[in-house]
């Protein structure tokens, strides 16, 4: 049987060829030596597309798990061989989530054993410091390498500009610009796409992330749509989150565009994006410095030299300050669910007595 996934006349494709690894292998025990592993390329309403040697196709949704997880893009699923149904999630490698847009208190899962994460930005409007701080502590929090690619360069007349505002924004970032449209794209990102490589798109509606998907994919995979003209904004044209394999044999995730990123459990990520910030705390010459007014101050020092820039150090508390909460009242949500189920088993149990006497 053919499959999407494989080139013409080319080897069927390994495990390896769709981001399998030794973290995966290694969950598997003796009882699952006919397990079939599947990799997760689409979430639909009712049924999970995954992809893997052998089979590709529609699946029935894993029930949550204790902690009420489900399956997200990019996850590793081992189904029964004979009937492909899922019967476990592997444990990721590395996952993306976020605070549910609005005022709910639900964590969103954006992407799992993503590799390296490019974050999409236009030379425009669009391009905004403290987004792509955010999106920066999101990678770094799951521990995966991000990637700046600014679009529209070839709209841009200043286009250095916005590169070197870009790499300010955590030390040792890379970034590039391209014109999504053109085949540059793919000699600019090859480094990144090597074979059985994951790469998720993330960033705002209209940037070019289903265009990048086109461009590099050689085909015409993702609908595209202009933007407004009055602001740059996009028209939300993708809706789902999906994973296409490219013919150089790495794997490229398109996502809708993002109109809020809310972090939770992200300190260690915020930190590390901050990290000319943070260091500057242990020059301090008190321990417990609030970087306010107090003699001695690194920090202080550092914005007075100009070796520091004051929005930097605002958008970090900010962000911090955020994040504390998000992650507190997603905490207190959680503890009031499990406190409500307890209650329910309890009543639960009275009415069993109940019937029993
Ligand atoms: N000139 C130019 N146009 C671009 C470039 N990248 C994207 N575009 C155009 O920008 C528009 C939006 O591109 P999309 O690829 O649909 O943007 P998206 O990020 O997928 O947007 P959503 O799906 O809404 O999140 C389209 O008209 C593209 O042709 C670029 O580098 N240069
Ligand atoms: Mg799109
Ligand atoms: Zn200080």
């Amino acid at each position: 049987m053919k499959h999407k996934y494989d080139a013409p006349s080319a080897e069927p494709l390994t495990l390896k060829d769709f981001g399998w690894s030794a973290h995966f292998q290694a969950q598997l025990g003796d009882d699952d030596a006919e397990a079939m592993p599947l990799r997760v390329v689409a979430v639909h309403r009712d049924a999970l597309e995954v992809a893997g040697p052998g089979f590709e196709g529609r699946v029935a949704p894993l029930a949550p798990d204790d902690d009420g997880d489900v399956a997200t893009v990019g996850d590793w699923l081992l189904a029964e061989a004979a009937t492909q149904r899922p019967v476990r999630l592997l444990e990721r490698r590395s996952v993306f989530k976020r605070k549910s847009a609005g005022t709910g208190r639900r964590v969103q899962l954006i992407a799992a054993n993503v590799d390296t994460l490019i974050l999409v930005t236009s030379a425009n409007q669009d391009f905004n410091p403290a987004r792509l701080e955010r999106y920066l502590a999101l990678a770094r929090e799951a521990e995966v390498a991000p990637l700046v690619v600014i679009t529209k360069a070839d709209l841009a007349g200043d286009v250095a500009d916005y590169v070197s505002a870009a790499r300010g924004l955590m030390p040792g970032l890379l970034v590039e610009a391209l014109d999504a449209r053109g085949g540059e794209a793919g000699r600019v990102l090859a480094p990144w796409l090597a074979r059985g490589q994951t790469l998720a798109l993330l960033g705002s509606s209209g940037v070019g992330k289903s265009t990048l998907v086109n461009t590099l994919s050689g085909q015409a995979l993702q609908a595209t749509l202009g933007i407004r003209e009055d602001d740059a904004k996009g028209r939300h044209t993708t809706t789902g989150r999906s994973l296409h394999r490219l013919t150089c044999g790495a794997w490229l995730m398109d996502t809708p565009g993002m109109r809020e990123l809310q972090l939770i459990d992200a300190a260690g990520g915020i930190d590390e994006v901050f990290e000319d910030v943070t260091q500057l705390f242990t020059a301090c010459r008190f321990s417990d410095c609030t970087h306010a007014n107090e003699p001695g101050c690194a920090v202080q020092a550092a914005l007075a030299s100009g070796a520091l820039d004051g929005e930097r150090l605002k958008r970090y508390q900010k962000l911090l300050r955020e994040e504390r909460h998000n992650s507190e009242s997603i905490a207190d949500a959680r503890a009031r669910s499990r406190k409500f189920g307890k209650m329910a088993k309890g009543v639960f149990a009275q009415k069993l007595k109940q019937r029993e006497f």
